[in-house]
């Protein structure tokens, strides 16, 4: 092949710039489908949050491949937030997170973490963008109504602190 069809086979449809094979092949390949874990949070089903929650998920693309109410009990708390344990807030972060139900959850879709970290915005709820979960819900930052992992190691982990195998259906 010619040097000139060479750089025209990796030219990305409507870009007028030549891309290496390489990046070529990145651009085309289709996003890893992708499983997080979500947490709606007391402050959100003490308000009955739950279905306006789920209905931001669902708009987002992200399929609910498992979901449970349970009320944490302090030892699965500590275990939850144990990367925090140092951190000032822990105590209040674990009273807080047992003071009533939570809807624990495992959420599907291409891209999932990084989607659904999207979907609830910045922990802070006044820093948060407008449209997502806490911007529109949350109380605090303590009580920022819903949890989302934040790489796939942790969504791991968590996903099976909460679910057997067999109560995720995809
Ligand atoms: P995120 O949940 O957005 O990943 P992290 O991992 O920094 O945020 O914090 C975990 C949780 O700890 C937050 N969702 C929030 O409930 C609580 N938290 C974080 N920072 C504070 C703070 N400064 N004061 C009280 N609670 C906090």
């Amino acid at each position: 092949m010619s040097r000139a069809l060479h750089c025209l086979a990796f030219l990305p449809e409507g870009s007028h710039k030549a891309i290496s094979r390489r990046e070529f092949l990145k651009q085309r390949r289709p996003m890893a489908i992708e499983r997080t874990f979500s947490i709606l949070k007391p402050d959100a089903t003490r308000r009955n949050l739950t279905g306006a929650i789920n209905a931001l998920i669902e708009a987002a693309g992200l399929r609910i491949v498992a979901q449970k109410r349970v009320l944490m009990t302090r030892a699965q708390a500590e275990t939850f937030y144990a990367v925090h344990k140092a951190r000032p807030f822990f105590g209040e972060l674990v009273e807080t997170m047992t003071s009533g139900p939570v809807v624990v959850q495992v959420l599907e879709g291409e891209d999932a973490i990084r989607k659904y970290r999207d979907v609830l915005g910045a922990t802070d709820p006044a820093k948060a963008a407008d449209g997502t979960v806490r911007k529109k819900f949350a109380l605090s930052v303590g009580e920022n109504s819903a949890h989302g992992s934040d790489g796939p190691e942790t969504a791991a982990v968590e996903i099976a602190q909460f679910f057997a195998g067999n109560e995720i259906v995809g």
